[in-house]
């Protein structure tokens, strides 16, 4: 019986995990994307909506020079231990790497530049040798950590689904429903109502992304692995459906 309810609860976890801000980039209107989730709605410059989203539908398509999305001031609430902690997660298809120098484009980002200390939290990519691989900023207390992955090599031209979290004692990425790297890390996570967040790149758009970015997400939970697994079988569900190239 105990086996069931908590199963029961972890589905839960699961299925309603609060969503603070998702842009699925379906009703783009002009340069408005809305925000699925809240009130963050951002606003497109230079990118393209893509009919090549994830899940069949749309993506927008960055030019890897000029191009991103401004989301506006957001901030995450984690005011440390005991609570639920936070999430970004993104889908993407990257055409280059080479357009940010150390393969750097960046997915999301909240920072007044694109250096570590200038940086509040950031999902991106980053070499490591000759592979690029996912990359997590995070700004508690004053200081920015950096967690690179150390496996889960990325591949230009197919979707990744990349993942986020730090639960106030511990920072964790995830690639294709994988955990790729973890590294210990606390405090309150820095806010500021200065700063906007941008998808596509860097607040001083030095690090463009090249390519397509979809169903960028932040949560107000750490998700554990279950969530993450789950949430990256529904993207390969929703495109296996779609009865076409699959990835
Ligand atoms: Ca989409
Ligand atoms: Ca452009």
């Amino acid at each position: 019986m105990a086996s069931i309810i908590e199963h029961a609860a972890s589905l839960h976890s699961i299925l309603f995990i609060s969503c603070i801000a998702g842009w699925d980039f379906e009703k783009v209107s002009g340069t408005t994307v809305p925000d699925e989730c809240g009130g963050y709605d951002g606003t497109i410059d230079g990118a393209v909506v893509s009919t090549g989203g994830i899940n069949k539908g749309a993506a927008l398509a960055f030019d890897g020079v000029d191009d991103y999305v401004d989301l506006g001031v957001i901030d995450i609430d984690v005011d440390g231990p005991g609570e639920d902690g936070m999430t970004i997660s993104a889908w993407f298809k990257a055409d280059a790497w080479t357009n940010g120098i150390y393969h750097d484009g960046r997915i999301i980002e909240k920072s007044w530049n694109h250096f570590n200390n200038g940086t509040f939290w950031m999902l991106s990519t980053i070499a490591a040798g000759s592979d690029t691989r996912l990359r997590f900023r995070l700004k508690t207390e004053g200081t920015t950590d950096e967690l690179i992955a150390d496996s889960g090599n990325l591949e230009l031209d197919r979707w990744h689904f990349a993942a986020a979290t730090y639960d106030g004692g511990t920072m964790k990425l995830y690639l294709d429903g994988l955990l790729v790297g973890s590294m210990a890390k606390t405090g309150i996570v820095d806010k500021n109502s200065n700063y906007p967040a941008f998808i596509g790149n860097s607040s001083d758009f030095v690090r463009p992304w090249s390519g397509l970015i979809d169903d960028v997400r932040i949560y107000a939970e750490a998700a554990p692995l279950a969530a993450v697994q789950y949430w990256y079988a529904q993207g390969v569900k929703e495109r296996m459906l779609a009865r076409t190239d699959f990835l």
